[in-house]
């Protein structure tokens, strides 16, 4: 059974999220180029060198799409501003269009009742940046904060939250060791460097912020479950040391200022000199923390150089991705957060979705399995509320069919039907059902 807001707190806030590049149309409004659009034009890294040119119009659509937000009956909405709309070259001239466009945003949402939920970074970093190094060069940490200074200078006033970047780990990590995401690159000492300057950057991006007077500041991490493959000691060490990768590097430097041990074995020769001298920085505090959760992953030793692991996946139910379903990690990493991170800090679950082959019959899509996705995770997050972890919303991913990076178009993670070719939406099952879960 789908629980309905009435089986949670009064202020519970229920959300939708999307992220520019994934949206908008990248090709329309004055944007500047990203490192998306040079890393889809080559070839190999994209399904189909699929691209964000014109992705679901949300750039031309925008009305529509608020008006879906408004009868799914969501208190909030997470977007994210991109940063090559905003200033086309990364640093210097501002694009009006681009700041009009955030603007007519914030000011749909209010109108219709909605919370501007904003995050600045979702991973559409202009080319004249990734030219000069992108995450690699420490000066990102100011171009960050200019950034921060001229979007928020115009909406800042206006959104209900902001969070400097959206999931530290895939822009580190997944980007420049493991080169699934654009820059493509796959080399510890970048890794080491961009996962410090990503740190870095989110702290001058919030004392920018607090500068222009902004409250509700947050971060949001992605945090994936890791298990032991088997029960032999090297494998539950080898899931520790993936689960401090992945889940501990970035909360621990901006809640403990230090870096786990197990990082430090692998990352440490690799950082920029100075790195300790960062957290004062790092540490500038926040008002809550997000946690984007998807998925586990089995976890087992490996002799090859470090981190020593291979990765697989178990024999849970899985999404079209392939992603094992495993509510319980939501639960634990929940309580976990506040036990070992963020104390009496609002938890918010910034994201949490799954990607579906939704095919479209007799103009419906029937995705009971999405329903059902989001009934065990909602309820893992009451089971975290009554264990007392501070969990304050629930933001679903998507409102809409996107460009799912690396995979394209075909992953379905939407609420709402989008067809590529001629952009109409359309509601799927599960709008309808959350609709109702949601409704006041
Ligand atoms: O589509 C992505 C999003 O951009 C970031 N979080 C995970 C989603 C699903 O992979």
């Amino acid at each position: 059974m789908l629980p309905t807001r009435k089986d949670f707190p009064e202020d519970f806030v229920f959300g939708a999220a999307t992220s520019s590049y994934q949206i908008e149309g990248h090709g329309f409004g004055g944007a500047g180029r990203t490192h998306w659009d040079d890393f889809a034009a080559t070839p190999g890294n994209v399904v189909g060198a699929e691209h964000g040119q014109i992705a679901c119009d949300h750039y031309h659509r925008m009305d529509e799409d608020l008006d879906l937000l408004a009868a799914l009956n969501v208190d909030a909405y997470r977007f994210s501003t991109s940063w090559a709309r905003v200033m086309p070259d990364g640093t210097g001239a501002v694009n009006q269009d681009g700041l009009d466009f955030y603007d007519r945003l914030v000011d749909g949402l209010l109108e219709r009742g909605i919370k501007p939920a904003a995050t600045l970074y979702h991973w559409e970093l202009p080319s004249a940046l990734a030219d000069q190094g992108g995450w690699r060069n420490r000066d990102i940490a100011n171009w960050m904060a200019d950034f921060t200074t001229a979007i928020m200078g115009r909406i800042g006033d206006r959104v209900w939250s902001a969070a400097p970047i959206n999931e530290p780990w895939c822009v580190g990590w997944l980007s420049h060791f493991m080169g699934a995401h654009a820059p493509g690159l796959r080399d510890i000492r970048a890794t080491a460097r961009a996962m410090h300057h990503i740190l870095l950057a989110h702290g001058t991006s919030i004392q920018a912020m607090r500068a222009l007077g902004m409250k509700n500041l947050g971060a949001v991490c992605n945090l994936e479950w890791a298990t032991p493959a088997n029960d032999s000691e090297a494998a539950k060490q080898a899931a520790a040391t993936y689960d401090a990768i992945y889940n501990r590097f970035f909360l621990s430097g901006m809640f403990k200022g230090k870096y786990p041990d197990q990082v430090l074995a692998g990352l440490e020769p690799h950082l920029p000199t100075g790195w300790q001298d960062d957290f004062p920085t790092i540490m500038s505090p926040v008002d809550w923390c997000g946690l984007n959760y998807y998925t586990r992953t089995l976890v087992d030793h490996d002799n090859g150089p470090w981190p020593h692991y291979t990765q697989s996946r178990g024999d849970l139910p899985k999404t079209y991705l392939e992603w094992e379903i495993y509510p319980k990690g939501l639960t634990d990493f929940l309580i976990r957060t506040q036990q070992d991170y963020t104390g009496d800090l609002p938890l918010y679950v910034t994201e949490n979705g799954l990607a579906l082959e939704d095919p479209i019959k007799n103009g419906t899509i029937d995705d009971q399995a999405r329903i059902d996705f989001v009934s065990s995770h909602l309820t893992a997050v009451q089971d975290a509320i009554v264990a007392g972890a501070p969990v304050k919303g629930y933001f679903q991913w998507s409102l809409l069919d996107n460009y799912e990076w690396a995979c394209g178009y075909a992953p379905r993670f939407g609420l709402v039907y989008v067809d590529f070719e001629t952009l109409q939406r359309t509601p799927k099952s599960s709008y309808q059902a959350l609709a109702n879960a949601f409704a006041r």
